[in-house]
């Protein structure tokens, strides 16, 4: 079967939910995955950041196998001898009391806002079902009815009324807008992405984060950070609030959690917030299951030893430096932070950044563009700068055929 089979026969037979690049993937290892012609790809998306420790890393890919070949789910109705290990483990990892473990990162967001809801009524002493989340312009926290009543992209929003009440949102990077909202004593929560990915790779200016934290803590509003796709080494700290020493109130975890070998996320809090929610009052039939557990924290574990954040730090520098040399005017501008960063694209005699993604697939480097005119770059973390630099000549070589 060549390419053009596998995508006939999912467009045949699949829903047509996504438009991807018409690449047809096999196998990944590392930094490279390669389809089904044998062709070999940078892989500059990381499946949107989930596979920050390289596709298929064996160290995680191990600790699934031999968990697997034990016991892979008990359900919640019993207890098993591996979450509790994972619990202990990734709370001291992050640094919080507790963790509430699931799957998905929206499954993780709907966890945080079920938790800032509960906090507010049993602790905060706001009237039932009168609790308001603020959130920003430009969020992206996932794709349930909820997360998009959030949502201020049409694209994920119409057509799927009614919504879910109780959120205000402001702009992003915006503190005057935020000390104003943050005046309605009903207000709960502000839940806010540290860099918005789908948004573009929108770095905040620098403070946002600290002062919006500080702000929250004067008002008794919990400051809740998404780091599903900014968190786990991607943007040079193990979380995008440490470069502000930001210590959110409820952290959101997701993809790179797991290595991207399955899907596993996590609510991390204090017990002052974590223990508002009562047993059987929320949970998930997946949710921290033993291979999850292990796989996890195989996940950190690499992170940790492999200096993945320091990595990404420093190679993101170059990366960002190296970028803004290639001469085109249809580079517009370079931005993002560790190996987070995205090119906005000046469209040239029709050619925009689809047109540009695509022949970079033809050079052999996989990236997509988001929004039409930026193309957001995250290889995985374990790229070395030879691996960086030579990918860097793909991006330049194909820009310049333009
Ligand atoms: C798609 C991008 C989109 C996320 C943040 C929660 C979630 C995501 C900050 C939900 C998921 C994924 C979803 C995927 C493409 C990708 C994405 F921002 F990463 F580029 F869509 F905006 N918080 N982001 O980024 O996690 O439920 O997917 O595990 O939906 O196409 P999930």
């Amino acid at each position: 079967m060549t390419s053009q089979d596998y995508i006939k026969r999912e467009d045949k037979f699949g829903a047509h939910n996504y438009h991807p690049l018409p690449v047809v993937l096999e196998r990944g290892e590392g930094i490279f995955v390669w389809d089904v012609e044998g062709k070999k790809y940078f892989d500059f998306l990381s499946a949107y950041s989930a596979v920050n420790q390289g596709h298929c890393n064996p160290k995680i890919v191990n600790a699934m196998i031999e968990q697997a070949k034990k016991l892979t789910l008990t359900s919640r109705a019993f207890y098993n001898d591996v979450l509790g290990e994972f619990e202990e483990f990734a709370t001291k990892y992050f640094g919080y009391d507790k963790l509430l473990p699931m799957n998905t990162g929206a499954e993780a967001d709907e966890t945080a806002l079920k938790l800032c809801r509960k906090w507010a009524y049993e602790v905060k002493g706001i009237e039932e079902n009168k609790a308001k989340i603020i959130v920003c312009e430009g969020n992206f926290h996932g794709r349930t009815i909820t997360i998009i009543s959030m949502s201020t992209d049409p694209d994920a929003k119409k057509g799927f009324g009614p919504y879910t009440p109780g959120f205000e949102v402001i702009p992003y990077n915006d503190l005057d807008a935020l000390a104003k909202e943050l005046e309605d004593p009903n207000v709960a929560g502000f839940l806010v992405e540290p860099i918005q990915g789908e948004a573009g790779v929108y770095v905040p200016d620098s403070g946002f984060l600290k002062k919006a934290s500080e702000m929250c803590k004067a008002k008794n509003v919990l400051f809740i950070a998404d780091e599903v796709q900014t968190g786990i080494a991607r943007t040079g700290k193990l979380l995008a609030c440490d470069h502000e020493d930001v210590r959110p109130d409820i952290l959101i975890l997701g993809k790179a959690i797991s290595g991207g070998v399955m899907p596993v996320s996590a609510v991390l809090a204090d017990d002052e917030i974590m223990l508002t929610i009562k047993p059987g009052e929320h949970g998930s039939t997946f949710g921290g299951n033993p291979v999850a557990a292990k796989v996890a924290m195989a996940a950190l574990e690499v992170v940790r030893d492999e200096n993945l954040a320091e990595k990404a730090e420093a190679l993101g520098i170059i990366f960002r430096e190296k970028m803004s040399e290639i001469k085109s005017d249809m580079i517009e501008l370079v931005r993002g932070k560790g190996l987070l960063n995205a090119v906005v694209i000046k469209p040239k005699d029709g050619k925009t950044a689809m047109d540009v993604c695509l022949k970079m697939a033809e050079n052999g480097l996989l990236a997509k563009p988001t929004h039409d005119h930026i193309i957001r770059f995250a290889p995985p973390l374990v790229i070395t700068e030879e691996q960086l630099l030579e990918a860097v000549k793909i991006i330049e070589k194909s820009i310049l055929e333009f």
